[in-house]
C-alpha cells in the first residue's frame, strides 16, 4: 500500500488530521489498534476551545456539536465553603467554551470519515516505523495474522502517551520533561441532572472535587485520590458522601445522586516531548505531551497541534512551501507550554497535596484571595482557559 500520510492513531488527533487532509485531496491512511467501539468507551474530555470548535467545523464534523453541545460563558470556584464565578465571556471580550464531550466529537469523526471513504484501519498490532530520516519512511503491521507494509512521504505520531511513535525516536534526540503528582483523579459519569448549569472546580481540606457535565441528562463529577486507591475501593455511595462533603452545603443539598454508568481512576501527569519532529515524523497530541487535566487543556492542545500541522502539509502539498513542516516543532511547542504552564498552575491552586506545610496551604488561600480580588488576575485565568490564539 502507497500513501501520502501515514497516521498512527485513530483518536481525536489522528482523525482530525485525516479528515482535514482528505477534504485537502490529501491521501492518507490511520491504523488504530483498538476498535471503533473500545475508542468510542473511553470516557474523557468535555470542555472544547472555540479554536477547536472552528477546527471540527472547517473539517465539516461542527454539525451535531453546534447542536448537541452547551455553550458555557463562566465557571466557578469554590472555596471556604462558598462559590465564586469566573465570567469566561465578560473577561474575554466576548469568548467562551463548548461542553460536548469527547465520545461524541471521535464519534461524529469516525462516521465524518466513514462518508468519505477515508482509510482507517482498526485492530492493527506490532506497528513500527522504518526510515523515518528517509524520503520514503513506511509503516508495518499485522491485521489478523498476515504483515502488511505502508510506504508514505510522512508519518504523524497520532498514538497516545503510550503509543509507539515516540518511542522510535533515538533516546539521544529527544529531551522529555515530566512531573507526576502524587495524587489522581476518580471520575463518574451518571445519567442525573447536574448540580450545576456551569462547571464547579472545588477545593477543600479533603482534596479536590469537580462538577462537569455531558448534557442537562448526564453529569461527570471527579473527586481527587490517592493512587493506591482502586475503583473497587469506592462504591456508589461512598463517591457520593466524599462529593458532598467537598461542596459548599448549598451545592450538596442540591445534588441528585444516581447509579454510575462508569467509573475510572486517571493519574495526573505533566509531561512533554522536545522536539515534535523526528525526520519525516511528526508527533501530536498525547503521543507528545500531556497535562493534568484540572485546567482542560489536553484535547485542546492535541487540537492546535493539528491546526498547525494541517496548514504546514497543505503549504507543502499545495504551494510546495515546507516553512510550515519546519516551524512545525517550534510552534506547537510554544502553545504546549502555555497550556503546561495554565494545567500546572490551576493544579496546584486546587489539589491538597500530601506533603504540603502550612506555608503551601497559605499560599493557595492568598492564592485564590488574590485572584478574586484582582481583575488582572482573573482575565488571566479567563483567557487561557477559553484557549490562547493558535
Ligand atoms: P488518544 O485519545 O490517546 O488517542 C491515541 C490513539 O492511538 C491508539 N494507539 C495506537 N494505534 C496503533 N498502534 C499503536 N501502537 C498505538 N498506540 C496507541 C490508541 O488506541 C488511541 O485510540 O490521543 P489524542 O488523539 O492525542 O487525544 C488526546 C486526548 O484524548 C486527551 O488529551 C484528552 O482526553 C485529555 N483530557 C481533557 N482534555 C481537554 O482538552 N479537556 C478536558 O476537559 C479533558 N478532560 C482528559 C480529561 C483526560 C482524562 N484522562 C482519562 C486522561 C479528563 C480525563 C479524566
Ligand atoms: C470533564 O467534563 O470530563 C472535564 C471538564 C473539565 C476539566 C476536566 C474534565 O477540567
Amino acid at each position: 500500500m502507497k500513501t501520502k500520510v501515514g497516521i498512527i492513531g485513530g483518536g481525536p488527533s489522528g482523525l482530525l488530521l485525516s479528515q482535514l487532509l482528505d477534504l485537502q485531496g490529501i491521501d492518507n491512511v490511520v491504523l488504530e489498534r483498538r476498535s471503533r467501539e473500545y475508542v468510542l468507551g473511553r470516557i474523557r474530555a468535555g470542555v472544547l476551545e472555540h479554536g477547536f470548535a472552528k477546527l471540527m467545523r472547517e473539517a465539516k464534523c461542527g454539525e451535531r456539536m453546534d447542536k448537541e453541545g452547551e455553550i458555557h460563558d463562566g465557571i466557578y470556584i469554590a472555596y471556604d465553603g462558598d462559590k465564586k464565578r469566573v465570567d469566561l465571556n465578560s473577561l474575554t471580550g466576548g469568548n467562551s467554551v463548548i461542553v460536548y464531550g469527547q465520545t461524541e466529537l471521535t464519534r461524529d469523526l469516525y462516521d465524518a470519515r466513514e462518508k468519505m471513504g477515508g482509510k482507517v484501519i482498526h485492530g492493527v498490532e506490532n506497528v513500527q516505523l522504518h526510515d523515518i530520516t528517509s524520503d520514503n519512511p513506511s509503516l508495518t503491521f499485522e491485521k489478523e495474522g498476515q504483515s502488511e507494509k505502508i510506504e508514505c512521504e510522512y508519518i504523524i505520531g497520532a498514538d497516545g502517551f503510550h503509543g509507539v511513535s515516540r518511542k522510535s525516536i533515538p533516546r539521544d534526540k529527544i529531551k522529555e520533561y515530566e512531573r507526576v503528582y502524587p495524587f489522581g483523579w476518580l471520575g463518574v459519569l451518571s445519567r442525573t441532572k447536574p448540580v450545576s448549569k456551569e462547571l464547579i472546580y472545588a477545593r477543600h481540606e479533603r482534596g479536590f472535587a469537580l462538577c462537569s457535565l455531558r448534557s442537562q441528562v448526564l453529569s461527570r463529577y471527579y473527586v481527587q485520590v490517592s493512587l493506591e486507591d482502586s475503583v473497587d475501593d469506592w462504591s456508589d455511595e461512598r463517591f457520593w458522601k466524599e462529593l458532598k462533603t467537598r461542596l459548599p452545603e448549598d451545592v450538596a443539598a442540591e445534588l441528585i445522586t444516581g447509579d454510575s454508568i462508569e467509573k475510572s481512576i486517571a493519574p495526573l501527569r505533566s509531561f512533554v516531548a522536545e522536539p515534535m519532529r523526528y525526520g519525516n515524523m511528526f508527533l501530536a497530541g498525547d503521543a507528545a505531551h500531556i497535562v493534568p487535566p484540572t485546567g482542560a487543556r489536553g484535547l485542546n492542545s492535541a487540537a492546535s497541534d493539528i491546526y498547525y500541522l494541517y496548514h504546514a502539509m497543505v503549504d507543502h502539498y499545495k504551494k510546495g512551501d515546507d516553512t510550515g513542516l519546519d516551524n512545525y516543532s517550534k510552534k506547537a511547542l510554544a502553545r504546549v507550554w502555555k497550556g503546561q504552564r495554565f494545567s500546572w498552575w490551576m493544579t496546584m491552586l486546587l489539589h491538597r497535596f500530601p506533603q504540603s506545610s502550612g506555608f503551601d496551604n497559605r499560599l493557595q488561600d492568598t492564592d485564590l484571595d488574590y485572584l478574586f480580588s484582582s481583575e488582572a488576575a482573573l482575565t488571566s485565568l479567563a483567557e487561557n482557559y477559553v484557549g490562547l490564539p493558535f
